[in-house]
């Protein structure tokens, strides 16, 4: 496999929903909303965070400290300052895989899936683009937290009221490659 974009219509679910994955940087993505791999303080500190920090200016810093404390698995949501292509940034804080057992971890990391979704509906919103929330610096490991991120929006989507476009941004091609094969089962699986 050596294309760093691939895009499926999901014909048999209601609204036929857009499933992409990219290979590339999160902050170059043109949709709705762009989603940080926040902590629980909302700093924005490296990876995924220190690109939308660095991308998106000193604004979103400002306003994800009055927000302040956001719990694992919640989402809070600020401007895209001058990221100027994206509507809204959601930060969703995502477990740190060894300081859970690995049941509670999937939970939580389905969790940020699940709620950042909501909130896509709940602003009217219709596309967003994930990274691959807590498996960099927060450690999860990469097949574990790719199945829990596919299976939750998968199940998100066959309720979601109205047609969306989720796109999954890797970094890396090893991690985009996992991606893929983990999409194919499930499609497969349902
Ligand atoms: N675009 C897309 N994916 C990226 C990018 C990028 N620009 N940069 C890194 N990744 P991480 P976490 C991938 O560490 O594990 C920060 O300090 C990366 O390869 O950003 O949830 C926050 O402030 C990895 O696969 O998020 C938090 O304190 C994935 O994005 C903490 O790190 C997530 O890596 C959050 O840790």
């Amino acid at each position: 496999m050596n294309s760093n974009n691939y895009q499926i219509i999901l014909e048999n679910y209601p609204h036929k929903p857009k499933i992409e994955l990219v290979l590339g940087d999160i902050t170059n993505q043109k949709l709705d909303v762009i989603v940080n791999a926040a902590n629980e303080q909302l700093l924005l500190g490296a990876g995924v965070a220190g690109a939308i920090r660095r991308k998106g200016g000193s604004q979103i810093q400002e306003e994800c400290k009055n927000i302040g404390y956001t719990p694992v698995g919640e989402v809070a949501v600020t401007s895209a300052g001058e990221l100027k292509d994206v509507k809204y940034i959601f930060h969703a804080v995502g477990p740190k895989y060894h300081s859970y057992s690995p049941n509670e971890a999937d939970i939580l990391l389905r969790d940020t899936i699940s709620n950042s979704l909501k909130k896509l509906i709940e602003l009217n919103l219709s596309s967003i683009a994930f990274p691959a929330i807590s498996t960099g610096i927060f450690g999860f490991p990469l097949k574990r937290a790719a199945k829990n991120i596919i299976m939750e929006i998968l199940d998100y989507l066959t309720n979601s009221p109205k047609q969306i476009h989720v796109c999954i941004c890797l970094f890396k091609e090893e991690d985009y490659s996992i991606f893929y094969q983990v999409l194919q089962d499930k499609l497969v699986e349902n």
